[in-house]
């Protein structure tokens, strides 16, 4: 066995988005593709020579492959050891949990998260630094960088390892420990929630339906929810990972997890349903005839947090992504504490968690989590959810109301242009641009535009200035729509617009109807028809 360096040329556009690089499968499969990214990443650090890595991804196509070149890249660029989940698989949020709880130089995440997998499908790959988080953006730029100029990269000739077995093997001289997937993860949950109170919910016959979406959550929601929890076999559906989720799309939103959806709202039901994605950093929460949108969820964990032993002391701080509802805003300020808005993607929540400025974060993108590791968390959510129903008596439907005629509703929507041509969205962003300045003072209807801008974010911890992050159109009685074009889609752009509308007293409305004006505004200011060519959008969340 000896180690190779390899002559290679840079590719076009390796450029990690919101949340890593995601391409075709295709694409990855080009040689020399994934090979040149991670010497990238590895050429990115210092230091690593004889530390750990943690590698692992959610089962996806392409996983098993891509976790041998890596280990080979890994063992021939001087990493002393590599800790991989059995079977190559670890979900987002335990990779996060298995940095921090054995302190590891970083890890890698093999995802394309809630994108469709297979063949056919796509595939990602996302560094992790020290503090268990994603790499943030000055680390991700550098990667892009490296990429474009890689000449060489080293691997290992060494045979494939087998990673079904639990134990330590040797390659080229450097550890490879196959662990548990699921035990350190596991672990860590039984230390912020109350699990005995979970179980007698469950004893005393609680109807719980967990869909993981044929994704990497499955093996991870029986072993707690089942065998821990003690909840009745088959609570846990769609259990069992497979490499193209079923041929699903593993995003739990209701457009998704339509399955989930129509159980909810069928004849037999549940007390509560919950969703989670592609790798398990994503979740739904879901009560009888009532989809919990993201953002309230994120402020009714805030409100609610004393509830449970994790944070029974009470919360630092929140922080949410610009484009998510102002829900958690009200409760910071009911709390007292600091409500940070970042760019949309978990990297920019890093360094809030690190400085303790903040304990809860969320996305409108079924995104929360907290201090205890530094990715969002499906499974947490919602045992967090759980934790709540347990102590309170309550449920779903109870709790989100109650949360509203205490702090008024945001009434919030996400509509999304998919796959439209790159430089027509381009020049929709550009044409919004170029109108900014104009529409202060404008009046649509009932509506008066208060200010409009562009997003961009200085990190109050180390300074660094993010820019572009997404274009905003406030009215003056606080409703905002807001327009950014996502990171993380692999084929063409995808436009995202955003409506949050806040109503004090008026709590019954369809959320469509309640944010039609505003829905009719932002057609007509970015001429979304014209630039798009499509009149309605392909996705409403
Ligand atoms: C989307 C979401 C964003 C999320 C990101 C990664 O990004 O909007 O909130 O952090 O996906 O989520 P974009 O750039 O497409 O809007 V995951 O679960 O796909 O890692
Ligand atoms: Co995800």
């Amino acid at each position: 066995m000896s180690i190779q360096t390899v002559s290679t040329t840079p590719f076009e556009g390796q450029n990690p988005g919101t949340s890593g690089l995601r391409k075709t499968v295709s694409v990855f499969r080009q040689p020399h593709y994934l090979e040149n990214f991670v010497q990238s990443i590895f050429d990115s650090q210092e230091g690593f020579r004889g530390q750990t890595l943690v590698l692992g991804g959610d089962g996806r196509f392409f996983n098993a492959v891509a976790i041998q070149t890596i280990l080979k890249m890994a063992a021939a660029n001087g990493f002393g050891k590599v800790m991989v989940g059995q079977n190559g698989i670890l979900s987002t949020p335990a990779v996060s949990c298995i940095i921090r709880k054995y302190k590891t130089f970083g890890g890698i995440v093999l995802s394309a998260s809630h994108n469709p997998g297979g063949p056919n499908g796509d595939f990602g790959i996302k560094y992790n630094i020290g503090n268990g988080g994603p790499a943030p953006e000055k680390v991700t730029n550098h990667i892009h960088a490296l990429s474009q100029t890689i000449r060489q990269y080293r691997i290992s000739d060494a045979p494939d390892i087998d990673l079904s077995r639990i134990g330590l093997y040797d390659m080229d001289g450097m550890t490879v420990e196959v662990i548990d997937s699921v035990a350190d993860y596991a672990e860590l949950m039984q230390s912020l929630f109350d699990f005995s109170a979970i179980r007698k919910l469950f004893a005393n016959g609680f109807v719980f339906r967990f869909d993981a979406m044929h994704a990497v959550c499955g093996p991870y929601a029986k072993k707690i929810v089942e065998d821990m929890l003690g909840a009745p076999q088959g609570t846990v559906v769609n259990a069992v990972p497979k490499e193209d989720f079923g041929g699903h799309h593993p995003d739990p939103n209701p457009v998704n997890a339509t399955e989930l959806i129509a159980f909810m709202n069928g004849p037999q039901g549940a007390d509560m349903g919950a969703a989670t994605d592609g790798d398990g950093d994503r979740n739904m929460i879901v009560g009888r005839h009532i989809a919990v949108t993201p953002s309230d969820s994120l402020a009714i964990l805030a409100a609610n947090a004393r509830a449970v032993p994790g944070y029974a002391a009470g919360i630092a701080g929140i922080a949410r992504s610009m484009p998510t509802s102002t829900a958690a805003d009200r409760v910071a300020a009911a709390l007292g504490i600091a409500c940070y808005e970042t760019p949309t993607g978990w990297k920019f929540f890093g360094d809030l968690l690190d400085d303790g400025k903040i304990t809860l974060c969320g996305e409108e993108s079924y995104g929360t989590s907290s201090s205890h590791i530094r990715e969002k968390d499906g499974i947490w959510a919602i045992l967090f959810w759980l934790n709540l129903l347990a102590a309170t008596g309550k449920t779903v439907g109870q709790i989100v109301h109650e949360h509203w005629r205490k702090y008024g509703r945001n009434y919030y929507s996400r509509h999304d242009y998919v796959s439209i041509d790159s430089q027509r969205a381009a020049a929709l962003m550009d044409h919004l641009r170029a109108k900014l300045s104009g529409l202060s003072g404008q009046v649509f209807g009932s509506c008066t535009v208060e200010k409009a801008d562009e997003f961009s974010y200085t990190d109050p911890v180390d300074g660094s200035v993010s820019e572009r992050q997404g274009i905003r159109i406030f009215f003056t009685d606080g409703s905002r729509i807001v327009f950014r074009l996502s990171g993380t889609g692999t084929v063409g752009a995808t436009l995202r617009v955003y409506f949050d509308r806040y109503e004090k007293d008026r709590l019954d409305m369809a959320v469509q109807d309640a944010l039609g004006e505003l829905i009719a505004i932002a057609s007509e200011v970015a001429d979304i028809a014209g630039f798009t060519g499509m009149t309605e959008p392909t996705v409403v969340t």
